[in-house]
């Protein structure tokens, strides 16, 4: 085993007997939700994921270790701690080698899982391209990981403070398959629509799991998007998000906000705006994600 990694005995236990296991990821926690609810929505995304058939193994950088799996101190930590450091690919062997606490991002996350052996991870929303990110350049390093790394990401589409179109075409120049988990449409995360289409529909965790399969039997390097809407009861009508994005992106803007701050910030902005109801969308379309990744852990081992 790679000397880095640092596994919970329940990780290692299902990678050794070749069981399901989805990954997870820290940034959510650490800097996607405020406490106490992280920390109670990250203990039950992972029962969630038990009672679907998968090991949960939330992933993120401490003393030196890329833990995957976290203890219910580990938890604690990455939910509570002040100032834990965000790490895309970029940062990655610095937190490292610092002993600094980071918590992983989807791109990460993909690059722990790859290395644990993990094929599926769970999450919210996927990083993209920025609105304006045609002169900002700002373009999130989750795209490129997904053209180079064979994990499948779960998830709710993309939160419509990118520029969803311009993120569905780097996709597909990076040959990133984009398929809509019973569904047409690329979902906006709170809400259901976005106006864009998918790459394929496909409608059980089977099909997912063939289709992930044959990719990697044929060299095809790289994970795929696996789209999942929010459950209807729990969606959040598009046009109110819009009127809140607006707003958080003009604050962002006033405040020369730039570089791995932009999507904290308006992630931050959009909760205190919302007062609070779209947390609870956020933390139903995760547990949602999860249950769908937990299924599709299981078809793959299947296969
Ligand atoms: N989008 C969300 N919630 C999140 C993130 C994105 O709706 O928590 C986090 C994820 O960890 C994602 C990261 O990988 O933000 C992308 O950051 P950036 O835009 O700086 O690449
Ligand atoms: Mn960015």
């Amino acid at each position: 085993m790679n000397p880095y990694l640092q596994m919970t005995k329940e990780v290692q236990d299902a990678l050794n007997e070749g069981k399901p296991v989805v990954a997870l990821e820290t940034t959510i926690i650490s800097h996607g939700m405020p406490y106490p609810q992280n920390i109670e929505m990250a203990r039950k995304v992972e029962d969630i994921i038990r009672e679907n058939g998968a090991a949960p193994a939330t992933i993120g950088i401490m003393n030196g270790r890329i833990r995957i799996g976290l203890d219910a101190e580990g938890l604690e930590a990455f939910a509570n701690t002040p100032h834990v450091e965000k790490v895309s690919r970029r940062d990655f062997a610095h937190i490292l080698s610092a002993g600094k606490i980071g918590a992983t991002t989807v791109s990460a996350t993909m690059i722990g899982a790859a290395m644990a052996g993990i094929e599926v991870f769970a999450t919210g929303g996927i990083g993209g391209v920025h609105r304006d990110g045609e002169n900002s350049m700002d373009v999130s390093a989750d795209l490129t990981e997904l053209a180079r790394t064979n994990v499948a990401v779960v998830c709710a589409g993309a939160k419509s403070i990118l520029d969803i179109g311009r993120t569905l075409e780097y996709l597909e120049t990076q040959g990133v398959p984009v398929v809509g988990y019973k569904t047409d449409e690329f979902p906006s995360f709170y809400a259901r629509e976005s106006g864009f289409g998918v790459d394929f529909r496909l409608d059980t965790p089977e099909e997912v799991a063939a289709m992930l399969r044959t990719k990697w039997h044929l060299g095809l390097a790289g994970g795929a998007i696996v789209a999942n809407p929010v459950p209807a009861e729990y969606a959040q009508p598009a046009d109110k998000m819009e009127a809140v994005i607006r707003q958080a992106l003009d604050e962002a803007n006033a405040q020369h906000i730039a570089g791995k701050r932009v999507t904290p910030f308006l992630l931050g902005r959009i909760k205190e705006l919302t007062g609070g109801s779209s947390l609870d969308t956020n933390i139903q379309l995760v547990y949602h994600n999860a249950k769908v990744a937990a299924e599709i852990a299981v078809a793959l081992k299947a296969k």
